[in-house]
C-alpha cells in the first residue's frame, strides 16, 4: 500500500505538535503534502511560527508550511492561551525558526493541491477551527468532490463542551465553517472529545516518551509537562488529553478507534449552545449519516504507537 497523501490544517498547540511529529515519523503510511495554519489556540502569527518550530525539531525544514486565515469566517477570533500558554507551545524552550514560511496562502495551497492531485487521493486533516477548509470550499467549489476524506478533531457529544458547557473549542471558534464542512458531502471522520478525553497523557506515558532521550522526545515530554497542568486542574484527570494526534493515529491504525456513522449538525444560531455538535448517536431522527463519529479508543495502543514512532525521528 502506498502512503496516504494528506494536508494537515492546524493551530499548534502542543497536541497539534505531537500530531505533526507523528505524521512526520510515519512515512510508510503518510505522505505529508504540506501544512496549513489557521488562527485558533493562538493567533495566526504564532500558529505558523509554531508549525515551523515543530518541523525544525523533527529535522524537516523542507516541509511546506503555509499561513492561512487569521480569523473565523464571520466572527471575531477566540483563543485558548489559558490552555496552551501565551506562545501556544509553552513548555520547551522556544527559538525563532529559520525555515521559511511558504509563499502561497494556505487556502490557495489546499485548492491548488486538490486540483493537481488525482481526484480522491488527498485527505484533509483539520486539527483546529475549520476556517481554512470552509474558505477553500467556498472559493473553489470544484475541489469538494476531489477530497478523499476529512479526518478532523472537533466536536463533543456525551462529553459535552470544553469551551462552553455545550461546545468543543474547534467547532465553537468557527461554527459557520464547521457547518459548511459537515454539509459538504465529503466523507468525514470526527474525533470528538468523547474519544480524545480517553487519550490521556498520564505521567507514566509521558515518562516513556522522555526516556527515548532524543531531541524530539525531550521536546514532546516538555510540552506535555506544561499541557497537563490545565486539564488536571480542570477535570482532575491523570493527564492532559492528546486530542489532535487521534487524527493521525487513525490514519495509521484505524483499528484503535471505534464509533458510529451518524448524522451530526452544528448549531450556529443559539447563544446558549453555539457550536454544539448535535450528534444523532441513537438514530432518533431520519437525517442521513454524514460523519463517522468516534466514541472510543485503545489508549494503550495509541500511546505505544506514538512512542514507537517518535523514537524514529
Ligand atoms: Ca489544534
Amino acid at each position: 500500500m502506498s502512503a496516504r497523501k494528506i494536508i494537515i490544517d492546524t493551530d499548534p498547540g502542543q497536541d497539534d505538535a505531537v500530531a505533526i511529529l507523528l505524521a512526520l515519523a510515519s512515512p510508510q503510511e503518510i505522505d505529508l503534502l504540506g501544512i496549513t495554519c489557521v488562527a485558533g489556540n493562538v493567533p495566526l502569527a504564532l500558529t505558523q511560527t509554531n508549525a515551523r518550530r515543530v518541523c525544525e525539531v523533527a529535522g524537516r525544514p523542507d516541509v511546506a508550511v503555509h499561513a492561512g486565515c487569521d480569523a473565523p469566517l464571520q466572527r471575531p477570533l477566540i483563543t485558548a492561551e489559558h490552555v496552551h500558554g501565551k506562545t501556544g507551545l509553552d513548555g520547551p524552550e522556544l527559538w525563532d525558526p529559520t525555515m521559511p514560511l511558504a509563499a502561497a496562502h494556505g487556502v490557495d495551497f489546499i485548492i491548488d493541491t486538490l486540483r493537481r492531485e488525482a481526484p480522491g487521493t488527498v485527505t484533509l486533516c483539520p486539527l483546529g477551527p475549520l476556517t481554512n477548509i470552509a474558505a477553500a470550499f467556498q472559493k473553489a467549489p470544484d475541489i469538494v468532490d476531489r477530497v478523499q476524506e476529512i479526518v478532523l478533531m472537533g466536536g463533543a457529544y456525551f462529553e459535552v463542551g470544553n469551551i462552553t458547557p455545550a461546545a468543543e473549542f474547534n467547532i465553537y471558534v468557527d461554527p459557520e465553517a464547521a457547518a459548511a464542512v459537515l454539509t459538504s458531502g465529503v466523507p468525514i471522520t470526527m474525533m470528538p472529545l468523547d474519544v480524545t478525553h480517553k487519550a490521556l497523557a498520564t505521567r507514566a506515558r509521558v515518562e516513556k516518551i522522555r526516556a527515548l532521550d532524543t531531541k524530539v522526545a525531550r521536546f514532546t515530554a516538555e510540552m506535555l509537562d506544561f499541557f497537563e497542568r490545565f486539564d488536571v486542574e480542570k477535570y482532575g484527570s491523570e493527564g492532559g488529553p492528546l486530542h489532535d494526534p487521534c487524527v493521525i493515529a487513525y490514519l495509521i491504525r484505524p483499528e484503535l478507534f471505534s464509533g458510529r456513522k451518524i448524522n451530526v449538525v452544528v448549531e450556529t444560531t443559539s447563544e446558549l449552545t453555539l457550536g454544539m455538535t448535535v450528534a444523532d448517536w441513537w438514530g432518533v431522527t431520519d437525517r442521513p449519516a454524514n460523519a463517522q463519529f468516534m466514541g472510543d479508543l485503545d489508549a494503550d495502543g495509541f500511546f505505544d504507537l506514538i512512542t514507537t514512532r517518535l523514537a524514529q525521528l
